[in-house]
């Protein structure tokens, strides 16, 4: 049934070229004190994002201010999940936000570049 659904949204996409079919994305970041993995992604405009942060050691943070999202705590060896509806267009850089090692001195924090494409 939901491969039927799936055909008839892809068909009504390809009749309808006007009338964006928009999906839900969904990404998994692993946060290091040296680096985030993936340290990009790229979604579209419009997609209801969905981003899984994972601590592999310490405590991180993230806030994605551009998209609403205030500091959220990454917890150490734990998950945290952030949603978002991607409303603009444009290049984003996130980094950590809590001191997680001493390249928060230096201007080499870890960092999570969003791109949202038309
Ligand atoms: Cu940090």
């Amino acid at each position: 049934m939901v491969r039927i659904l799936c055909i008839m949204m892809f068909a009504a996409s390809l009749l309808l070229p006007g009338i964006a079919v928009s999906q839900d994305v969904s990404f998994e970041v692993k946060a290091y004190k040296d680096r985030w993995e993936p340290s990009s992604i790229t979604i579209k405009k419009g997609q209801k994002v969905s981003i899984k942060f994972t601590s592999l050691d310490v405590d991180h943070s993230v806030e994605l201010d551009e998209f609403g999202l205030k500091e959220v705590k990454i917890p150490e060896k734990d998950s945290v999940t952030l949603e978002f509806t991607a409303d603009k267009t444009g290049t984003f850089s996130f980094p950590c936000v809590k001191y997680c090692g001493w390249r928060h001195l230096v201007g080499m924090r870890p960092r999570l570049e969003i791109k949202v494409v038309e």
